[in-house]
């Protein structure tokens, strides 16, 4: 049965949440966006509900009354513990409990390519591999995942992790001719999560149809996800001479990118 609840989306004054915000009206009716900074205005058939996800009280209100969530707030960038304690990890384990408690779902919600950015660029991964965070960032990510899946098996919750790889309007950099999510493909996605008959707790890797993609949503084929776009189409434009990078280089070498070249210190024998 369709649920006529409002959904939930997270994050929705960030740069996705922008974009997705129309489009989740269209397709799904009333919509309560929420971020921790004020925004306006609203659009029509929309609430708008400024709460801090490391407010477990703010966090029931916002979650009290909806169906589907798209839990897609926090922060999205590597900075101190303390802060991704508080937007991340708490964030998360809020949205998820509030969802328990008030019987909604399903969640979609944005994990990262941070979660498994140790893994180098010859690896070809799908949802069985282990974590390989490379950062604190990628580590709240590895955290939600794990919540995911406690949640799934503890309490039959429905909830798919989206390891997004890079979500923007265009690939702008050679990296992103392996990870790059066209914000269309994105929504192709958080759709067919939602029209999934179960989702459990599922990992599928957020990216578009890329030649060079690292990545396998094969376990996952109770999601029926077609992406549309392809990186390929800017790969002349991105390295009009091939790809001349330095692959020793641990931000070219590892899938995760400048998140793992900062502040990189190997071990030296
Ligand atoms: C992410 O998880 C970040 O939120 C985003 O800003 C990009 O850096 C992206 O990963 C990426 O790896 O390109």
């Amino acid at each position: 049965m369709t649920d006529t609840r409002p959904t939930l989306l997270t994050g929705a004054a960030g740069i996705l949440g922008r974009w997705l915000r129309p489009r989740l009206i269209e397709k799904y009716g009333a919509l309560r966006s929420s971020d921790v900074v004020e925004f306006a205005p609203a659009l029509p058939g929309e609430e708008i509900v400024v709460a801090d996800l490391a407010d477990a009280e703010a966090v029931d209100r916002l979650v009290n009354g909806v169906g589907r969530i798209i839990h897609f707030g926090g922060i999205s960038f590597e900075t101190t513990f303390d802060r991704i304690l508080a937007s991340n990890i708490a964030g998360t384990y809020n949205v998820f409990e509030a969802a328990r408690r008030h019987n909604a779902g399903p969640v979609v919600y944005s994990s990262s390519n941070h979660a498994i950015g140790f893994y180098t660029r010859d690896d070809r991964l799908d949802a069985s591999v282990t974590q390989r965070p490379d950062s604190l960032y990628g580590v709240s990510k590895a955290f939600g995942e794990d919540l995911a899946s406690f949640f799934a098996d503890k309490y039959g919750m429905d909830i798919a992790c989206l390891r997004i790889g890079t979500a923007r309007p265009d690939p702008i950099d050679p990296r992103h001719l392996s990870t790059w999510q066209s914000y269309e493909d994105l929504l192709r996605m958080i759709e067919a999560c939602f029209a999934a008959p179960e989702l459990g707790c599922t990992i599928l890797y957020g990216v578009s149809n890329n030649d060079r993609s690292w990545w396998s949503n094969h376990l996952a084929p109770h999601v029926d996800y077609h992406p549309q776009d392809n990186a390929e189409t800017f790969a002349a434009k991105l390295i009009p001479d091939g790809d001349k990078r330095d692959f020793t280089d641990p931000a070219v070498k590892y899938q995760g990118g400048p998140f793992v070249s900062d502040g990189y210190a190997p071990r030296r024998r």
